[in-house]
């Protein structure tokens, strides 16, 4: 008896000594918008999903089935990942904010390994700051192989001066499919720096938009459905990088001292046909599915492989990684995530605790507590029992009231300690109520390049308690104001559409705008750009959603079918990224790349045609830059 537990108790030890012994080499490996059923690992997992090298990473890792991000889209989640905090404590809410610049004075990841004597390495997709001044090989990372603005990029087109690829700080020519190479790359840096400790973050803009892939790839899919199978081939092309980067570490032995981390940045996105079962939603919300992410944890040397119920964050990553590599922690900007590794290893329980998400003004925010989750679309707030209902079908709000009080209060004082959104708006939501607007100055101390937020006045806030003012304009139709909204019947012959028209000064950014339609009602929003040349309409009725590329000849680009209640106020929400173009109506999404998209817009269209309809509080928010 004494015996055996001696030898159990020498095994742990032997099992723990390592730690300091050798610092582990550290990978972080992001997928973009890669859905929760779309990877093998997802005993749930969609048809079709071709991730056999994932599922062999994930038979000798730890699962982590309540792993989340700290935002539900790409930059957002990357500043939280890069520094262990909530990016809202630089201001940084949303992707126009977090795209424009995560501020130079913060340390990040590869600051707080280098004076350990880690080489490190970024590969792929970046979207902490557009231009050069932003480059991660100004902060800390030794060696660079990828883009960086906007969310996206070609990936065949790998020699576009507009758009270049930068090896350190110098486009380079490449040419190949982005995802191989960048695989290819991040093989190339272990084999070289095998014999130090190496960090290496590999960001693959894979499965993003545009939805790309070689025809041989796509051929191997057959799902009815040429854009999923496209987005398959998409994951299986990013699923053998994955699988070649495993390989090279068993090769180079170094596979057993390295904690190797996976996770998607955001929930993937419904209109681009990725699958997140069994979770509510997608990318750009705060259900389920736009959060919570595919997760692995890798370190063979520390960890049993195993499937593991805690809930872990995206923000535990680069605590975890300086405890692994014996790195004190901070004490000025104390980290939001924890050290995994006790929790990970099996020698501690899971810990309590709370994650918050906050999009600020446009109205998305959560809280998780316990298995509690509280989520608000501008002012709707659903509660839901994760522990009974991962799927939050079942809103528990009406029902306990003190649970959302609770859970409303965490939030509350969780935000209070959050700085003021950097492009100027309330933090929170608040229905009705006036934006009062102060833009925050950038830290002006620090090598920080200016500040891109766009200029306030370019903002449009059309709150429609009253008819619009000028230089909006009312034309044709019967426009009334009644309960706080304003409300249009089109000429009853419907030879002529309603018509409100008005200036807007804006390339990439936000718009959001409720509307309420009768059956038979038709609301179109068509921009034009400064010589008046229409670009794009987004139409909606209460069974259809649809965006039309206007020209010579209009262009369907994407349709959506909607089973809308009638007469009930409904959320549209538009952003433009460059030439991606997201367009979310009720619960339906359309995620569209195209040139059309990137051009200034000068003016504003509302058409109304077949059936009274309701309008709301109008808001364009301009992105930085
Ligand atoms: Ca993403």
């Amino acid at each position: 008896m004494h015996f055996l537990l001696l030898i159990v108790g020498s095994l742990f030890l032997f099992a723990l000594a390592p730690l300091h012994a050798a610092p582990p080499n550290i990978i972080v490996i992001v997928a973009d918008d890669l859905g929760y059923a779309d990877v093998l690992f997802n005993p749930q997992h969609a048809g079709q999903v071709a991730t056999p090298h994932l599922d062999a990473l994930a038979s000798q890792a730890v699962v982590c089935r309540q792993g989340y991000v700290s935002g539900n889209v790409c930059s957002p989640t990357r500043a939280g990942l890069m520094t262990g905090r909530y990016q809202q404590r630089l201001g940084l809410y949303t992707g126009g904010e977090a795209g424009s610049g995560l501020p130079m004075s913060e340390t990040i990841f590869p600051q707080f390994l280098k004076p350990a004597g880690y080489v490190t390495g970024q590969f792929g997709k970046w979207h902490l700051g557009p231009t050069l001044e932003w480059s991660p090989a100004h902060r800390g990372f030794d060696e660079v192989f990828g883009f960086l603005g906007r969310g996206a990029h070609d990936y065949f087109k790998l020699d576009d001066p507009e758009d270049p690829i930068y090896r350190g700080t110098t486009p380079v020519q490449e040419s190949g499919y982005l995802t191989d190479r960048l695989g290819e790359e991040t093989c190339d840096f272990i084999a070289r720096h095998k014999d130090k400790p190496f960090f290496a973050y590999l960001a693959f803009n894979a499965v993003h938009a545009p939805l790309q892939a070689p025809a041989d790839e796509v051929a191997k899919f057959d799902t009815g459905n040429e854009s999923r199978n496209t987005l398959l081939a998409m994951g299986k092309r990013l699923d053998d990088a994955v699988g070649a980067i495993v390989g090279t570490l068993k090769k180079e032995a170094v596979w057993e001292n390295t904690l190797l981390f996976f996770i998607s940045d955001n929930g993937g996105p419904l209109a681009q046909t990725a699958v997140n079962t069994p979770l509510r939603g997608g990318k750009h919300q705060d259900y389920e599915g736009g959060i919570r992410v595919p997760f692995l944890v890798s370190w063979p040397a520390q960890f049993k492989p195993g499937v593991s119920d805690a809930v872990v964050s995206a923000l535990d990553i680069l605590p975890t990684a300086l405890a692994a590599a014996g790195i004190r922690a901070p004490d000025d900007k104390p980290f939001d995530g924890i050290n995994l590794i006790p929790i990970l290893s099996g020698a501690a329980p899971a810990p309590a605790r709370d994650l918050f998400w906050c999009n600020s003004g446009d109205g998305w925010w959560a809280v998780r507590s316990g298995d509690w989750k509280l989520v608000a679309e501008r002012g709707r707030i659903g509660l839901f029992d994760l522990s009974k209902d991962i799927s939050e079908s079942n809103d528990l709000a009406t029902a306990k009231p003190d649970q959302v009080a609770k859970l409303t209060a965490l939030h509350d004082a969780w935000l209070a300690e959050m700085a003021p959104p950097v492009r100027g708006v309330e933090k929170r939501f608040t229905p009705g109520a006036p934006k009062k607007v102060k833009p925050k100055a950038r830290n002006k101390t620090a090598a920080t390049p200016p500040a891109t937020a766009a200029a306030e006045s370019d903002k449009v806030h059309l709150p429609f308690n009253t008819l619009p003012a000028k230089p909006w304009k009312a034309q044709r139709g019967e426009w009334s104001v009644k309960d706080g909204a304003v409300w249009v019947t089109p000429e009853t012959d419907g030879e002529q559409d309603a018509l409100l028209r008005g200036p807007v000064k804006f390339r990439a950014g936000k718009l959001t705008l409720d509307l309420n339609l009768a059956t038979g009602a038709r609301v179109a929003l068509r921009f034009r750009d400064a010589e008046g040349n229409a670009l794009f309409r987004v139409e909606v009725t209460p069974d259809r959603f649809a965006v039309i590329k206007l020209g010579e000849r209009n262009e369907l680009l994407r349709d959506a079918t909607l089973t809308l209640e009638p007469n009930a106020w409904h959320q549209l929400q538009l952003i433009w990224d460059g030439p991606e173009f997201v367009a979310t109506f009720a619960d339906q999404q359309i995620i569209i790349t195209d040139p059309v998209f990137d051009q200034a817009k000068s003016e504003l269209n509302l058409l109304i045609n077949g059936a009274p309809a309701g309008l709301r509080e109008l808001v364009i928010i301009p992105a930085g830059g």
